[in-house]
């Protein structure tokens, strides 16, 4: 779809089509929703980065919260979201040895019980080699800066969701 397409949706059918660009957060698509019509794909991006950016540190938090652990129960129980079972798998999250699933286990946990949210990074832009050196060392970060960090990742996975979904004309006319 293009970007004059989305500009013309009706509410229902954004949130809809785009409700799950932040991980089960269709508040926030119901409230960029508000700001059409977008000049293109990168201003419908900023406008998703820009709300998440003033939502209060409890609100980040709680986007955060909204995410899966990555080669979680969700994962091996088939209850993944769609975009985010393809994520996963993508980044090898279902192919990890018994022994490198138990270790994502043991750190994911480790990670929650810290920080009180789950670990969140860009599973298309890694791989699980990148992923466990990540949580490795994010586990020993600050919380304020592990909100951050997360939050960055949330916004470079929603990018990655809209430039699936919505055609990016600049690109297009080269
Ligand atoms: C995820 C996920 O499900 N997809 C992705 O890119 N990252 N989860 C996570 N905890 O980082």
């Amino acid at each position: 779809m293009d970007i004059a397409t989305v500009n013309a949706l009706p509410y229902e059918d954004f949130v809809n089509l785009l409700g799950n660009v932040v991980e089960k957060c269709p508040i926030i698509t119901a409230a960029v929703w508000s700001g059409r019509p977008f000049s293109n794909l990168t201003a419908l991006e900023a406008a998703f980065s820009e709300f998440i950016d003033t939502l209060p540190e409890s609100g980040k938090e709680g986007v955060l919260r909204c995410h899966p652990d990555l080669a979680g129960r969700d994962l091996q129980g088939g209850t993944l979201t769609h975009e985010s079972q393809e994520e996963q798998t993508g980044a090898g999250m279902d192919a990890l040895t018994s022994a490198e699933a138990s270790r994502v286990t043991r750190l994911n946990e480790e990670y929650k019980e810290r920080f009180g949210f789950p670990f969140v990074i860009c599973a298309r832009l890694n791989d699980k080699a990148t992923v466990l050196r990540h949580l490795s060392e994010r586990r020993h970060s600050e919380r304020a800066q592990e909100r951050a960090r997360g939050i960055e990742e949330v916004k470079k996975i929603c990018r990655l969701r809209l430039r699936a979904l919505v055609r990016d004309d600049a690109q297009s006319k080269l």
